[in-house]
């Protein structure tokens, strides 16, 4: 079609349509592809190779990706601004990115309809033949799949991992594997139905996306698809939410905090030392594990029971888990300045990571909490008592410091900074020594930031920075 961006505002939906329908060289038949981030762009890339004819819609102006798709892609038709039914009504199959909801007037319409429609994790289903370890949870999921893919690595197993964590699931596909590891949003498990797991897990669910669902309810549901038609599934038995989902599964593998049942994974204690252990056989001792916090060690028996499931040797995943330190941004120690530890966990945008970090890790004295952001529509209440307890005050900043401070106030001295350089600054100020000056947003970023990286980065530039 060569129909590009700059053309369209001058073009109607109508007639791009009928343009396509009657344009005798080619199929008149279109795959329409909504959203045009870096999920839209790996289907644009999949649906070419496959000789598709393709639309892509987007209902930002200048979404990003566009400069590559009309360098990359020139035959393929771009449609920007708000979203138009006739295009939506006249597509073959609807392939739906993962920022987009399903709930959005035109697609509800169109599925209604009886149009296709579904994500990129379903068409990367349909296509692969090897293994997938599928992973969700409201938080972890990065960790335990980076683990679990340093676990394969280590064992031979040519592993590739992908999906949420940044690599769109069909950009893995060329590459041969032998093993998936996929790390699934909620949304991306919205539409999909053909996958079929040698091991899944939900690793735990907390409140998060509630400006997306109608309740939490239904964002627990959509997490709980990833166990349909797996092998085995692995359950968080610390978690009543997922715990419950095991029902009418034949192969079960748990994990917990707590000591495990035979056949779990969970944690004893032998002369007083932790260990981790697969029912009552002893594996590694928790001190040897070098990512940060408590919440961890779930993740480390988290990965351990999955790579089991899909086959890795124990043995192996044992070496990588001893030299595993965990990712950026994540419970990250950055320095030690004057007697305070700064912590960098700018990936805590939700309540449930800010409360596992307040908890989590250890502080000789107290910890300064650095929060705030947009909340995703969040209750902050669960924080109250964690807080209470471990919090020697709040420096609060962005978009809804507010509400965080509502719940707050009551028990810790709060206190506001218009940007990052001031919140490390009055944290530095306030701060004793033994103190951990923890960054934890419970909150997205970017009101003031382009990413939770660039959030962590300004961070650690600050901590740097102080005299
Ligand atoms: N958008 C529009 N109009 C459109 C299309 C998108 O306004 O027509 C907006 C969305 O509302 C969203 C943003 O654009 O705010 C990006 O949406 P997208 O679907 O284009 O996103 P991608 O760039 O394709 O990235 C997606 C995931 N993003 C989301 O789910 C919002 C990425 O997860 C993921 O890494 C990538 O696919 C590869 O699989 C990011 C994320 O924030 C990191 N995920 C959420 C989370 O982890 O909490 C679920
Ligand atoms: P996700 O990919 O699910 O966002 P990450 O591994 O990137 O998970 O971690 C995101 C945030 O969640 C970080 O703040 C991290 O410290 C926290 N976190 C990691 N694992 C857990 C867990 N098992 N329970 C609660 N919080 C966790």
């Amino acid at each position: 079609m060569g129909v590009t961006a700059d053309t369209l505002s001058s073009i109607s939906v109508a007639a791009l349509v009928t343009a396509m329908v009657t344009d005798d060289s080619q199929n008149s038949e279109y795959v329409l592809v909504v959203g045009l981030g870096v999920t839209g762009l790996s289907v644009v890339r999949f649906l070419h190779k496959q000789q598709k004819n393709i639309v892509v819609v987007d209902s930002r102006n200048k979404p990003p990706g566009l400069q590559e798709l009309e360098n990359e892609f020139p035959d393929v038709s771009i449609y920007l601004g708000k979203f138009d039914e006739a295009l939506f009504m006249g597509a073959q199959q609807i392939i739906v990115s993962p920022g987009v909801s399903l709930k959005e007037p035109v697609i509800d319409h169109a599925m209604n309809q009886g149009v296709d429609v579904v994500g990129d994790i379903e068409l990367f289903a349909q296509m692969i033949s090897a293994p997938v370890i599928a992973v969700t949870g409201s938080n972890g999921k990065s960790t335990v799949i980076s683990l679990l893919g340093e676990m394969a690595q280590t064992a031979g197993i040519n592993a590739v991992v992908g999906g949420n964590i940044g690599i769109p699931a069909l950009d893995l596909i060329n590459s041969n594997a032998d093993l998936y590891i996929l790390e699934l949003s909620s949304f991306q498990l919205e539409s999909l139905h053909s996958l079929k797991p040698v091991a899944a897990a939900v690793l735990n669910v907390s409140p998060d996306h509630m400006d997306r669902y109608d309740s939490y309810e239904e964002y627990i549901e959509a997490k709980q698809h990833i166990y349909n038609a797996c092998k085995v599934a692995v359950i968080n038995r610390d978690d009543e939410r997922v715990e419950a989902m095991q029902a009418g599964h034949n192969f079960v593998s748990g994990f917990t905090l707590k000591q495990p049942a035979h056949g779990d994974y969970g944690l004893r204690i032998f002369e007083g030392k932790t260990w981790l252990c697969k029912g009552g056989k002893k594996l590694i001792s928790a001190d040897e594990i070098k990512m940060p916090g408590t919440h961890n060690l779930a993740n480390a028996l988290a990965a351990l029971a999955l790579g089991e499931a899909a086959s890795i040797s124990m043995h192996d995943m044992l070496t990588a888990l001893k030299k595993f330190t965990g990712l950026k941004h994540r419970t990250q120690w950055v320095a030690e300045k004057n007697h305070v530890t700064w912590v960098n966990d700018s990936k805590g945008t939700n309540v449930g990571a800010t409360l596992a970090a307040i908890t989590g890790i250890k502080a000789i004295n107290k910890i300064m909490l650095i929060a705030g952001g947009i909340a995703k529509d969040a209750d902050f209440s669960p924080l109250k008592d964690a807080v209470c307890e471990n919090v020697r005050a709040v420096v609060l900043m962005g978009k809804d410091a507010p509400q965080i401070e509502q719940v707050l106030q009551a028990c810790v001295p709060v206190f506001y900074a218009k940007d990052m350089q001031e919140a490390v600054q009055i944290a530095a100020d306030l701060s004793h020594p033994g103190d951990t000056v923890l960054l934890s947003p419970a909150c997205a970023s970017f009101d003031m930031f382009n990413s939770y990286e660039h959030r962590g980065d300004v961070f650690i530039k600050s901590i740097e920075d102080l005299q």
